[in-house]
């Protein structure tokens, strides 16, 4: 029977349950990424397991998130996790060598293979082919110390690229396609694959543009076939033996088809404040625009970059207009600074642009908050509101074409119509024959005799995160929050200036929901405290797509430190729901949506067998004890998910020898 690509790979890893979509299976990990936001958990959580050497293929750790370091928390992490990295068998690169998921793209992607990364944006891989999935740490660390990966067995939506993309229109414009069409939410468990002639037009980075922000779509993954282009791509990075040709077989059936004709595509933009917000560039020509800024994983390419360059050469940013360019890795920041005879960083520099680290940086709302009111134009992958760091803020995501063109008019504006006026061609960037190697920021692990030796680093801000506790028999709670739709785990646990306290989880969960925080009133975190000592449980009540965003374990680890016990919500997004799990938190939607709106924040609720419910119940009866009724709520938990909960978490799980 002919296979997508993605049933190829998921059968070639298979190790527990069926290729049946809906079903629970478990995948073997050949690669990890981790990143130091994520990752010093994710280490912390390893050495909790007692794992003393890696059992994956490869493994590297990443320094890309915590680079601003103010006071000395980020270089403790730093320092933690290039110790940790060499002690247990793990590749370390270093601050300064970029996004994780652009130089794992460069120096490690591998067609065919299983990644697991502790950041959602893992899937950027899938633009050479490889089966690429974010998770939360616990996840991930289980994966290295040899476990198996658990999901759902996902459906595989086809989406057919036809023709080819004109002119200013960008494979950033093609995701910003799809996601006016899937939405951020309802496609849980889901693969996106594409294929199609127009694939092959796409270079590697591009298609990468593309699953990477498939992660806004709240798929599990997505992928492109692995082909010419990848085979270029890879011998371009002096690693040409990685290739293998890889597509889905002709006849295979997807279980829905979505056709994409890229030369009809225009440049759309993500409007405030939903990545889903998708309206064409053209509509919102003549907003004034204050801030541009181009790079993240998404769209810090050096064919990107060279594009913007090569735009900026001989123009000046317009002067109501700050300019910020952040090159996605060392790598394409050297070969910008490098490249003779073409524009590059030095074009940039006398526009007037602002040099960035290569590194997260503003995505990530450390730093470059645009002031209030101001509109900013972003080739990021997320405009969630406050995730800038200012709150209301009006952020747009749109592609570097896009970007460049408002950086200089100074309002948004169509690139075709804004190239038209000036007399630019499109400067198409070939694909480099040889991109510039250099891996010296990358530090292989020493030799299992040597690492013995190593000394662990670990800072006085280095806290062990708390253990997930076993459910109580019956559930005695108070509501204590009661949120609307589209609920992200930024507003669940702000990052930007708090990412600094990732390593100390009793420190960063005073500040969980901070932004829902009134002035004067008790915060959530001292409302969960107080009903936490006087012995009740914590419960969150949320919208559609609670969770929706990154995979940070820290929105369902901190919670858990502060005494939730479980949350209600009417629709739960896949990583988050899992690391509720992994940290023994009860995820429960409405059986019937209304019932949503007869809750409020202050009710109790009570649930009576809380032990039957987990091991084996689909559904279960709240009581609204305050209120004086009972609504069902759905269980909706794999087997291998309710021994989880029922063990008091992963960690308790896996240390009890479960697999
Ligand atoms: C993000 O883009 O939100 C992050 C920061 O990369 C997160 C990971 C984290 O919170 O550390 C993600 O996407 O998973
Ligand atoms: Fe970093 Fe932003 Fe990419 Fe997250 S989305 S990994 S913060 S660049």
């Amino acid at each position: 029977m002919p296979r997508t690509l993605t049933h190829k790979i998921l059968a070639d890893h298979l190790v527990a349950g069926e290729l049946a979509a809906g079903g629970e299976i478990g995948i073997r990990i050949d690669q990890t990424l981790t990143q130091d936001a994520t990752g010093t958990t994710a280490f912390l959580l390893l050495e909790a397991m007692d794992v003393r050497r890696l059992k994956t293929e490869l493994s590297v750790s990443y320094v890309d998130h915590n680079t601003a370091q103010f006071g000395p928390a980020n270089h403790n992490d730093h320092l933690y996790l290039q110790s940790i990295a060499a002690k247990v068998g793990a590749f370390h690169s270093r601050p300064g060598n970029g996004i994780c998921h652009q130089v794992h793209l460069e120096r490690f992607s591998s067609p065919g293979k299983t990644l697991l990364g502790s950041d959602s944006h893992t899937p950027t891989a899938g633009g050479v082919g490889m089966l690429a999935i974010g998770a939360g740490g616990l996840d991930v660390a289980v994966a290295m110390g040899g476990g198996a990966f658990y999901t759902t067995c996902p459906r595989v939506v086809g989406v057919e690229l036809r023709g080819e993309l004109q002119p200013w229109v960008t494979a950033k414009d093609i995701i910003l396609h799809l996601l006016g069409i899937l939405t951020t939410k309802g496609n849980v468990a889901t693969v996106v694959e594409y294929f199609g002639r127009g694939v092959a037009s796409l270079p590697a980075p591009a298609r990468a543009t593309c699953t990477n922000m498939g992660a806004e779509l709240g798929v599990t993954t997505s992928i492109f076939p692995s082909d010419d282009v990848t085979a270029q791509f890879l011998a371009a990075q002096g690693r040409g033996d990685a290739f293998v040709p890889l597509a889905a077989d002709d006849g295979c059936e997807y279980d829905r088809v979505i056709t994409i004709d890229l030369d009809k595509l225009q440049p759309l933009a993500a409007a405030p404040s939903s990545p889903d917000n998708i309206v064409p560039v053209a509509s919102a020509a003549g907003t004034k625009v204050q801030q541009v800024i181009i790079g993240s994983c998404t769209n810090s390419s050096f064919q990107d970059l060279m594009m913007v360059a090569a735009v900026l050469k001989g123009r000046t940013v317009h002067p109501g207009v700050e300019l910020g360019i952040a090159p996605g890795s060392r790598q394409v920041l050297a070969m910008l600074a490098e490249n003779p005879g073409a524009p590059g960083l030095a074009e940039m520099v006398s526009a007037g642009a602002r040099i960035l680290e290569s590194a997260c940086g503003p995505c990530i709302g450390l730093g470059f908050s645009p002031a209030d009111d101001a509109v900013s134009l972003r080739t990021f992958n997320r405009n969630f509101s406050g995730r800038s760091g200012s709150r209301d803020d009006r952020v747009y995501l749109v592609s570097p074409a896009t970007a460049v063109a408002a950086a200089i008019t100074g309002e948004i504006t169509d690139p075709r119509e804004f190239a038209g006026r000036c007399g630019i061609e499109y400067p198409q960037i070939p694909a480099p024959e040889k991109f510039k190697i250099d891996d010296s920021m990358i530090i292989p692990p020493p030799g299992e005799d040597e690492a013995g030796s190593v000394e662990v680093v670990r800072g006085p801000s280095i806290v062990p995160p708390p253990r997930g506790e076993k459910l109580p028999a019956e559930l005695a709670g108070c509501v204590l929050i009661r949120l609307g739709d589209k609920v992200t785990t930024d507003h669940i646990m702000p990052a930007g200036s708090l990412l600094k306290l990732r390593s100390n989880v009793p420190e960063y969960a005073r500040y969980v929901f901070n932004c829902f925080n009134e002035p004067g009133e008790a915060t959530f975190a001292e409302r969960a405290l107080a009903a936490k000592q006087s012995g009740r449980a914590g419960v969150i009540v949320a919208g559609e797509s609670y969770g929706q965003g990154s995979s940070r374990e820290h929105a369902a680890l901190c919670p858990m430190a502060l005494g939730i016990r479980a949350v209600i919500a009417k629709g739960i997004e896949r990583i988050h729901q899992v690391n509720l799990v992994n940290f023994a938190v009860l995820p429960l939607t409405f059986a019937d949506a209304g019932d949503y709106d007869r809750i409020e924040a202050g009710d109790e609720l009570a649930i009576d067998d809380l032990v039957k419910t987990v091991a084996s119940a689909e559904c279960v009866a709240v009581r609204n004890v305050s209120k004086g009724f009972e609504f069902v709520c759905n269980v909706a938990l794999a087997p291998r998910q309710r021994k989880v909960l029922a063990a008091g978490g992963l960690l308790n799980y896996t240390r009890e020898g479960g697999k």
